[in-house]
């Protein structure tokens, strides 16, 4: 794995989540972070990145022969994406949940996309299925040396473990 495991935390997993080109346009990064963070999770990497198509093609290759494929790789390559690496427990599954659901209008209020997205080829984010999927989407986007790897003051016990 790229990260140090957290040991105050066993249970705490990485996940890997961007803001596509439409949420980068539309000024949604400090939200779309603000609310991970607010949730209680880490952010452990962060950066703009202009995707390639190679990359694109590499992300969602298990999407390759889907009718919206194509378009799919025109959208997310028009623009600079905001990709990070975020840390804790079951952030995986908490992450799908905050998105929402793939189609913006039909993911409730509450969720990233329902709040701020109303066309499916235009969702505002992106989060990994499963750790699986994530620790191979963290490697493709980030090398070692950009995912930081440190302690938040979990002592006080504002994070709550279990
Ligand atoms: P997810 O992003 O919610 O995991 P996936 O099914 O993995 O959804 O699809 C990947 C992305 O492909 C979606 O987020 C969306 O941008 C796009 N997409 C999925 N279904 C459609 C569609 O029916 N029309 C246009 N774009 C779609």
């Amino acid at each position: 794995s790229l990260l140090n495991r957290n040991m105050a935390d066993p249970r705490a997993e990485p996940t890997f989540l961007a803001v596509k080109p439409d949420g980068v346009q539309r000024g949604l990064v400090g939200e779309i972070i603000s609310r991970f963070r607010k949730l209680g999770y880490q952010l452990v990497a962060g950066k703009f990145v202009w995707p390639s198509k190679d990359l694109l093609h590499d992300h969602y290759a298990e999407l390759s022969s889907k009718p919206f494929f194509p378009g799919l790789i025109e959208y997310m390559s028009s623009g600079p994406v905001f990709a990070m690496v975020w840390e804790g427990t079951d952030v995986v599954s908490v992450g799908r949940k905050t998105i929402g659901a793939t189609n913006p209008r039909k993911s409730p209020i509450g969720t990233i996309r329902g709040d701020l997205a109303i066309d499916v080829g235009r969702n505002i984010c992106y989060g990994s299925e499963s750790v699986g999927t994530a620790e191979r989407e963290i490697a493709l986007w980030f090398t070692t040396d950009e995912v930081a790897s440190y302690d938040l003051a979990r002592r006080i016990g504002f994070i709550k473990k279990n």
